[in-house]
């Protein structure tokens, strides 16, 4: 069980991605982390939004699970 007030939201600007079956590797790669609250990609705008617990995952391993499926992704400003 997760603790509402320990997840953070982060949006991820991501790249190479076409398709709506692009949409859903990511979203399955990220929704398979543990950390990860929830991951939805934002197909026509090309941006991941995640909610995570930093506490048990970081940025930088977000962005290598994006790597790890074929996309690169960065944290946007939000
Ligand atoms: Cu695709």
């Amino acid at each position: 069980m997760i603790d509402m007030a320990q997840v953070q939201n982060i949006t991820l600007r991501a790249e190479g991605f076409s398709c709506p079956s692009c949409v859903s590797k990511i979203e399955t790669k990220l929704n398979s982390l543990n950390g990860v609250e929830r991951a939805e990609v934002k197909f026509s705008s090309g941006r991941i939004l995640v909610g995570y617990e930093p506490d048990r995952i970081s940025v930088k391993e977000l962005v290598n699970a994006v790597a790890e499926v074929g996309y690169t992704a960065k944290p946007a400003t939000i």
